[in-house]
């Protein structure tokens, strides 16, 4: 028996296109924040040879899909530990009633340490975030704490395809506003993979993000808020503009969505330490100062359209219990 437990991350630059599907690998790297607010917790036991898998997500046993990608996801560790052996998963999300929340990083960060504990392969901090890459490609940064890195890697194999820690004079919180709405009608996989072959943008954007990289890791070494701002918004608003020029468009916000952009906008003209960012649905995230997050939500919770907000810190790494 093992559990692990993993949090969430949110892109300050953003992953948005494969070279690699089958292995997930990122045309480019990216960078974000794990945050301590979005957790999941993992177990998972060993039943010996002959039995069948048994997968449990939220205390309910999965649907045929989910199943299939947990157990294709194990099948790698297994293969690794040359076991045959079925597992019973049990997954818990301590997440906000309201979907479209980088779930998938947190579960495949907590599925990656909890398996091969319990098969007793030992690995490095970077090996289980190749691992996790398998499952979930923002996955591969949720092994890591605070900032991380993911690196776009070079090799076919995707062995240096992983996310690393990143150095950080700014102290970052997150305030999410759940914009009301049904679950996304295009997942991110599929949209990112639409974006790809059909955006006219798609290079435009490949180039951008090579350029935010390392002028968002420099704005966070020397501590440069209005920097990180421009840059953050400015390469949300990028691979937003990217999904909308797919055919057809990806469009992920809702009226809300544009409400909260303008309101974290004006909370920053007006002296308030705060930029947004949008992942591939309708919530807005706004990074901001640990100060200044009890004042965002009270705005947030005001605005017409916002389900739920929810405050998060910087959030810690992958821990693992054998
Ligand atoms: C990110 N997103 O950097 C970007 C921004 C959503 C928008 O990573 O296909 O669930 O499993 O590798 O990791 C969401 O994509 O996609 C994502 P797969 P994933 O956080």
């Amino acid at each position: 028996m093992a559990k692990a437990v993993a949090h969430a991350n949110i892109a300050l630059v953003k992953y948005w296109g494969k070279r690699d599907a089958a292995l997930n690998l990122p045309v480019a790297g990216s960078l974000s924040l794990t945050l301590d607010g979005l957790r999941t917790e993992t177990t998972i036991e060993r039943l010996g040879r002959g039995g069948e898998d048994e997968v449990r997500l939220n205390g309910e046993l999965a649907d045929a899909g989910a199943r299939r990608r947990v157990q294709s996801f194990v099948d790698r560790v297994r293969a690794q530990a040359s076991s045959q052996e079925a597992v019973r998963v049990e997954s818990h999300n301590h997440f906000p009633t309201a979907s479209g929340l980088a779930s998938s990083a947190s579960a495949f960060a907590a599925l990656a340490g909890a398996a091969c504990a319990a098969f007793g392969l030992e690995r490095s901090e970077a090996e289980l975030s190749v691992l996790a890459r398998l499952g979930s490609g923002s996955a591969a940064r949720s092994i890591f704490g605070g900032f991380a890195r993911m690196q776009a890697g070079e090799r076919a194999d995707g062995q240096d395809a992983h996310a690393v820690p990143v150095a950080s004079q700014i102290e970052l919180g997150a305030v999410i506003g759940l914009v009301t709405g049904k679950a996304k009608a295009v997942g991110s996989t599929e949209g990112m993979n639409r974006t790809r072959e059909t955006s006219p943008y798609d290079r435009a954007w490949i180039q951008t993000v090579e350029r935010d990289l390392p002028a968002v890791e420099q704005a966070l070494r020397s501590g440069d808020f209005d920097e990180l701002a421009r840059l953050t918004e400015g390469n949300c608003l990028a691979m937003h503009a990217n999904g909308m020029a797919a055919r057809p468009g990806l469009i992920y916000w809702a009226p809300a969505t544009i409400a909260l952009m303008h309101t974290v906008r004006s909370l920053r003209a007006g002296g308030v330490p705060t930029f947004f960012t949008i992942d591939a649905g309708p919530h807005v995230v706004a990074f901001c100062s640990p100060e200044a997050m009890a004042e965002i939500q009270s705005v947030f919770e005001k605005l017409e359209g916002v389900q739920e907000v929810r405050a998060c810190r910087t959030g810690p790494g992958i821990q693992v219990e054998a």
